[in-house]
């Protein structure tokens, strides 16, 4: 029999501990997880307290107000992922059972957001992970500084670790595990060697030491040149014996001091990395190498897919081309992480093929919580509906099976775990994402990564009514609709029917279609993706062009490959389509352009009027901080809009059906004003 615990005191000390104290207005340092009144009368019973996850699980439970008692218990639960958990109310008792801690700790946030919510512990409540491994990328840099973060500087005090622990740490394992986040990968994957000295392996413990007790395992993003630039290595041949012993010792020193440690993130061969193919070796060689050091501990290697040699003219179809051959090459400790799309993380891309193509191979989706590509932390763009759009897509390649995205990736093949992952948006400013609906980007993130079978709105719901305490109904649906509605408006006044890429040169915020610079990339220049010319507008990957269409299953190829078939939201991805084009809409295709740019600006327009009609309905500080983002959104909107339907008209010669355009001299003041700055300045652009 397990012995059971009543608990007090230690549950109201931990429950301090992480609970920030409520400060005047909203500073968004709480996140969702906004402090609720201890329940005097609601007693925790649960086995083994010395456990810091039980711990943690009782200290959230106390909160509860859906039971007066909440009786924990670690149980066997047939057929039940080990992280899942079922809770059982009977009168006005609730029964937790999971088949471990971790279990126990999510059954527990899952009482206290009902609790938040208002809402009632329905007779019995089942509920297991989407995804084995629901794991956060940061793209941070030792020196403190978060490749395409908007949010202030690194979490993680580099200079300070190991001495000094920042509180900050623990409230990000605690906010993680409420929304079920279980893994979280440090350091930028343009990885520093420097990470793995002896230095920064201490200093990384101190943190896994914290984020264990919240369930969340530490992964670090390796350099592949490690063994030659740390190491001291002639070089890091993947088949060198000295490269794969080095490569041991180092797993083996990383797990003596973490014993739980997750495993490897790599980004090869990729923008200038080093990677296996420096050796004339392949990806599989160099994700093998590494997979079989860390697989005596139980580690694992998440080897990204996103790589663009120009092996082929179209940018889009190299990552296709240079993994699908080695389908099946893979050890079984191995996850190929692809982007949701097959260039890179813009507003709307289609999925990438490679999803459907490596059947033999543990693939998992990636996804950017981070806004490079959507307004930094300048524009609300809630992302669920992007990436649900991408879990929910039909691959066609599955044909006895459900060929989803989200079914091929939450399928273990043999035995690998499934991976979800999420760049994350996180950094040292108070409101931890420097936008309110930014929080709301790295909740769905989890929520969605957990139940990816939940709807877009439905964690918009949730979110709200556990950030914000007084917001009434009316209120709450308006806040709801503009998030919903958010990201196809950014779609539409950046880049509408598959346009992509017309991004300003270096910071990827505002537009640049015009932007040429001598001895860059072609393809990191915006004309190799719209292809603007007198003919038409789009990258011709039909069967006429690139054939990068093909990449894709029937009936998927013929329909994206056939302009009368294109989808229209897809259209100028997939077709060099003539300017007066019929689109399905009925229209040309350049009235579609400047229709669908209109209604973009509209919609940011309207979110801003709608959000300053909430003054006095929402918290004060909020409103505040909305108003000022939406400002900056809609007057983003307008720039977008005038900017690339200017540019595109030198070509196509058609009038444009709107009155209020900037000048062409107004335009170019603002190219000037926007070169190389790294994030906007607020209040740059003055709305006339
Ligand atoms: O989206 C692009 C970014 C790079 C990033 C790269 C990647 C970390 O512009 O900043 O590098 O993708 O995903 O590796």
């Amino acid at each position: 029999m397990k012995k059971s615990i009543f608990l007090t005191a230690i549950a109201a000390t931990i429950l301090a501990a992480c609970e920030p104290t409520s400060t005047e207005g909203w500073s968004g340092h709480e996140l969702w997880l906004r402090p609720l009144p201890k329940q005097n009368n609601a007693v925790v019973v649960c086995p083994a307290m010395s456990n810091p996850v039980i711990a943690h699980a009782a200290a959230e439970a106390e909160v509860c107000g859906v039971a007066d008692t909440v009786i924990f218990n670690t149980a066997d639960l047939q057929n039940l992922h080990n992280e899942g958990f079922r809770i059982v109310r009977r009168g006005r008792k609730a029964y937790v059972d999971a088949p471990s801690e971790l279990g126990l700790l999510y059954a527990a946030f899952r009482l206290r957001q009902l609790t938040a919510c208002g809402e009632q512990l329905p007779d019995t409540l089942i509920e297991q992970p989407s995804y084995d491994i629901r794991i956060l990328n940061h793209w941070d840099n030792l020196d403190g500084t978060i490749e395409r973060g908007y949010a202030g500087q690194s979490l993680w005090e580099w200079d300070e670790l190991p001495s000094i622990i920042s509180p900050r740490y623990e409230a990000y394992a605690r906010a993680n595990a409420s929304v079920g986040i279980n893994a979280t990968v440090i350091n930028n994957v343009n990885a520093s060697p420097e990470i793995l000295s002896a230095e920064y392996i201490s200093k990384v413990r101190a943190l896994a030491d914290i984020f264990r007790g919240w369930g969340i395992r530490t992964y670090l993003a390796v350099n592949f040149s490690s063994p030659a630039e740390l190491g001291g290595l002639p070089d890091s041949d993947p088949l060198r014996p000295e490269v794969a012993e080095w490569w041991q010792n180092k797993v083996e020193e990383i797990y003596s001091h973490i014993p739980d440690f997750g495993g490897f993130l790599v980004k090869a061969n990729s923008e200038g990395l080093p990677g296996p193919l420096d050796y004339g070796r392949s990806h599989a060689d160099g994700a093998n190498m590494l997979a079989r050091a860390l697989e005596p501990y139980g580690g694992i290697v998440m080897w990204r897919a996103f790589v663009y040699s120009p092996a082929d003219a179209d940018r889009a179809k190299q990552a296709y081309l240079e993994f699908e051959p080695h389908d099946g090459e893979f050890d079984d400790n191995v996850v190929v992480q692809i982007k949701n799309g097959p260039i890179d993380f813009q507003p709307r891309e289609p999925f990438s093929p490679l999803f459907g193509a490596m059947p033999r191979t543990q693939i998992c989706p990636e996804f950017q919580i981070t806004q490079e590509y959507t307004g930094f932390s300048n524009h609300l763009c809630y992302l669920a509906p992007m990436w649900k759009e991408t879990l929910d897509a039909e691959t066609h390649t599955r044909p006895e099976a459900d060929g989803t995205i989200g079914a091929i990736t939450q399928t273990r093949v043999n035995g690998t775990p499934s991976v979800c992952a999420g760049v994350a948006n996180t950094g040292n400013v108070d409101s931890w994402c420097g936008h309110p609906v930014a929080q709301a980007n790295w909740y769905a993130f989890g929520r969605m990564a957990w139940d990816s079978s939940l709807a877009a709105d439905d964690i918009a719901t949730e979110w709200i009514r556990l950030t914000f305490e007084v917001i009434n109904s009316q209120s709450e649906a308006v806040l709801r609709d503009v998030m919903m509605q958010s990201r196809e408006a950014v779609v539409n006044y950046m880049m509408p029917l598959g346009l992509h890429h017309l991004f300003a040169w270096g910071h990827h915020y505002g537009p640049e279609p015009w932007c040429d610079i001598e001895g860059a990339r072609p393809d990191w220049m915006p004309s190799y993706y719209h292809q603007a010319n007198a003919d038409g507008l789009g990258f011709d990957r039909s069967p006429s062009g690139s054939n990068g269409a093909a990449q894709y299953a029937e009936p998927l190829a013929s329909t994206y490959g056939n302009i009368a078939t294109c989808p229209d939201e897809l259209l100028l991805w997939f077709h060099h389509a003539p300017w007066n084009h019929k689109m399905q809409s009925g229209r040309t295709m350049w009235d579609e352009l400047c229709y669908r740019y209109q209604i973009g600006l509209e919609a940011a327009e309207k979110f801003e009027q709608q959000i300053r009609k909430l003054r006095g309905k929402i918290d004060p500080a909020v409103w505040q901080i909305l108003s000022e983002k939406m400002a900056i959104q809609s007057a983003d909107a307008r720039w977008w809009h005038d900017a690339c339907l200017l540019y595109f008209q030198q070509f196509s010669k058609m009038p444009i059906p709107q009155k209020t355009l900037l000048s062409l001299d107004q335009m170019q003041a603002f190219r000037l004003d926007i070169t190389n700055f790294e994030c906007p300045p607020r209040g740059f652009y003055v709305k006339e």
